[in-house]
């Protein structure tokens, strides 16, 4: 442990980061001689909405490379439903027994921020989304945080240990108005030391009525107006943004946007989204409730078994057309189906990259379709 209670990776990976329960498995087995191959499943029975993004492969992957196991797994980034198994392990139990916390906290955690973050983006119906959240959560973790919110379809973040390639966006905190001691001269402050390809979006809400400092901020040059109205002076927002919007246009600057945020929900973000172009959400993301996977055996030394609850043997997910069934693997497909899950380790090796930006994609495919079939 360092001092701000971080447990390191060589600690993780060693499979020392485990519950104790696990620890005493281990040494009942091996004192015992016993150490069955098994086929282990992960699967969720239950998610906070319809479907669940599945995210923090590339944690997985990382842990499981170099033992002596083999996983199948959906690709990162697909939608997955209750009961369906995302990953499927298969090898010596003792090769990942004590691993079993680490795997489940790795994809419980980045799968909630990525569900909620896809839930988002597809109730923002093409507005953009920027993930405001890492610092709702310890910063050890800024950097799963915003690979899963990425993944998940938010278009920036804001935390700069981000993973390289995810676009860094922000506007301007009330410190830095409060440090000037008026809007003005902040806003001027920021156009003057900001890279020029920074949106010149200016925070409205420090000090004065939203309606006032907008117009302000709009003869100042901004691109687009930020407005963090306080919960106690909300009152109707609904109401505030018409009339933001309203006096913006009628003074002329129908091209200056509003950028929405402070405690956002996935229900705001549908609600305002025809007068806003992009929100900052923070604690929506960043604080998702986890999926609660669990990883069960199903099979040991080829036999089917389960504890009472959950279906035995190896299984397999069946897509297509109009169709998507649990099945078990040793059956053949329905027709016109595919089996969803990959080959991504063989015996340690690594067979795929984890790619984020492909992750990402199909999570933005699922949410065109599904919006389209809504049509
Ligand atoms: C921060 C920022 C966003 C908040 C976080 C997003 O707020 O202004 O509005 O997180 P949330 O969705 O969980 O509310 P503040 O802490 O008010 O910071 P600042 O005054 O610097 O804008």
């Amino acid at each position: 442990m360092d001092r701000f209670g971080i447990v390191d990776d060589e600690t993780i990976t060693e499979g020392k980061c485990t519950d104790i329960y696990f620890d005493r498995t281990m040494s009942a087995l091996m004192q015992d001689g016993k150490n069955p191959v098994v086929t282990a499943e992960i699967t969720a029975s239950s998610l906070p909405g319809e479907w669940g993004v599945f995210c923090g492969l590339n944690d997985v992957m990382t842990l499981l490379a170099g033992r002596n196991v083999s996983a199948s797994t959906l690709p990162e980034g697909s939608i997955f439903y209750p009961g369906e198994p995302v990953i499927r392990i298969q090898g010596p139990y003792l090769e990942f027994c004590l691993l079993e916390t680490a795997l489940l906290g790795f994809i419980c955690h980045a799968s909630g921020i990525a569900t909620a973050a896809a839930q988002i983006k597809a109730a923002a119906g093409g507005r953009q989304i920027l993930s405001f959240g890492s610092r709702r959560q310890h910063p050890a973790i800024s950097r799963m945080i915003e690979r899963a919110a990425w993944i998940g379809g938010a278009d920036a973040v804001s935390n700069t240990c981000a993973p390289e390639g995810i676009p860094v966006a922000g506007t301007i905190p009330h410190a830095l108005i409060m440090c000037y001691g008026n809007p003005e001269e902040a806003w001027a402050s920021f156009d003057r030391t900001a890279p020029p390809d920074v949106p010149r979006v200016y925070l409205c809400d420090t000090y004065c009525d939203e309606k006032r400092e907008v117009l302000a901020a709009a003869r100042a040059g901004a691109t687009a107006v930020r407005l963090d109205t306080p919960r106690s002076r909300r009152g109707d927002m609904q109401a505030i943004l018409e009339e933001v919007r309203w006096e913006l246009d009628v003074h002329g600057f129908e091209n200056v946007g509003i950028f929405l945020s402070g405690g956002l929900t996935v229900d705001d973000v549908r609600a305002y989204r025809d007068m806003v172009e992009a929100f900052g959400v923070g604690g929506a993301i960043a604080n998702a409730p986890v999926i609660d996977f669990s990883l069960d055996i199903v099979e040991i030394e080829g036999t089917p078994v389960s504890k009472r609850g959950k279906k035995s043997g190896v299984k397999d997910i069946y897509a297509g057309p109009g169709i998507r069934v649990v099945r078990p693997a040793v059956l053949t497909a329905p027709d016109g189906t595919v089996p969803l899950l990959e080959p991504h380790i063989d015996g340690g090796a690594s067979l795929k990259e984890c790619d984020m930006n492909a992750a990402r994609a199909r999570v933005l495919a699922s949410i065109a379709s599904f919006s389209a079939s809504e049509k």
